[in-house]
């Protein structure tokens, strides 16, 4: 089967889109074991809006990160159903949290056993940021990302990436309203710890999404300010 095209024709505008394909043998935690490979699909974030949020999130960031959102979970859908169909074993990944995520675990750890950024690495996407985000080649860290996984061996890999390229740059650590970055380089022994502060990078979250609506947890400054993916 041509997994490239098959890829390809689930999205919308393909110059939206960026595909990785990535070896993830001995990555995956246990419950996706059987899998070993990913596809990992980061749909670019418009320029105007994500400029908008220097300062802070706003309705139209919301907004936006909501139609993405469906958007994306609405692909890898269509996209396991069809390698389904092939005879392709695949699991699609949620964009954001689902309901079977919030157990006690992720409250303690804010953690999932599934990272989007480790295929999107590995797929040679980019690298993690000091932000914690991970910064491509293409649109910078304007992206969110969905994923599959599949027990099938993808071809078109480019390398995997091992260390960050953000260098002096630390505008993401000045500009974090929590205070949340240490300013760290990641490389593929960093722990997400040691580059940030997930607990008041949350509590942030919910403060300044909480202007826009309740229950709302957005920011996205980190994302702004990165001179990676602005126009
Ligand atoms: C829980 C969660 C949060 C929590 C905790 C933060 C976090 N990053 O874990 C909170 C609420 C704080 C949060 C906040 C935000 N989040 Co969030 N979040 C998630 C979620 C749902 C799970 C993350 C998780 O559990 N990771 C597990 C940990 C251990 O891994 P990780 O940090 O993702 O990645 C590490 C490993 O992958 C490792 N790694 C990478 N490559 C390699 C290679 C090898 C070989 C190895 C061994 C390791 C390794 O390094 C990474 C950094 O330490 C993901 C979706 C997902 N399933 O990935 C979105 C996600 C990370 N969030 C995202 C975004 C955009 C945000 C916000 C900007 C909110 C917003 N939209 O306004 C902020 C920004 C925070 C920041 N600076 O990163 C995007 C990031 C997109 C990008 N360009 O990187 C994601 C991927 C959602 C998506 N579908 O696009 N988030």
């Amino acid at each position: 089967m041509k997994l490239r095209e098959t890829i390809i024709k689930h999205l919308l505008k393909e110059q939206d889109y960026i595909v990785g394909y990535a070896d993830l043998r001995k990555l995956l935690a246990a419950k996706y074991a059987q899998y070993g490979y990913g596809i990992v699909i980061g749909r670019r974030m418009d320029s105007a809006i994500m400029d908008s949020i220097e300062t802070g999130p706003n309705a139209d960031y919301y907004a936006l990160y909501q139609t993405v959102n469906v958007e994306l979970a609405e692909i890898v859908k269509s996209i396991e159903a069809e390698l389904r169909g092939n005879g392709i074993k695949a699991a699609g990944i949620a964009p954001s949290l689902t309901a079977l995520d919030r157990n006690e675990r992720f409250d303690h750890t804010l953690s999932l056993d599934f990272s989007h950024k480790l295929v999107a690495t590995r797929a040679g996407l980019g690298w993690i940021g000091k932000s914690g985000l991970l910064i491509t080649y293409e649109f910078g860290p304007r992206v969110r990302l969905v994923s599959v996984l599949v027990d099938y061996p993808v071809d078109y890999c480019r390398k995997p990436v091992l260390k960050s390229e953000c260098q002096d740059c630390d505008l993401c650590v000045q500009h974090c309203p929590a205070n949340a970055l240490i300013g760290k380089e990641w490389t593929i022994t960093t722990r997400r710890e040691e580059i940030f502060d997930v607990f008041a990078c949350r509590e942030k979250c919910r403060e300044l999404g909480g202007r826009i609506g309740k229950g709302i947890r957005l920011c996205g400054i980190c994302i702004s300010v990165c001179p990676f993916g602005k126009a």
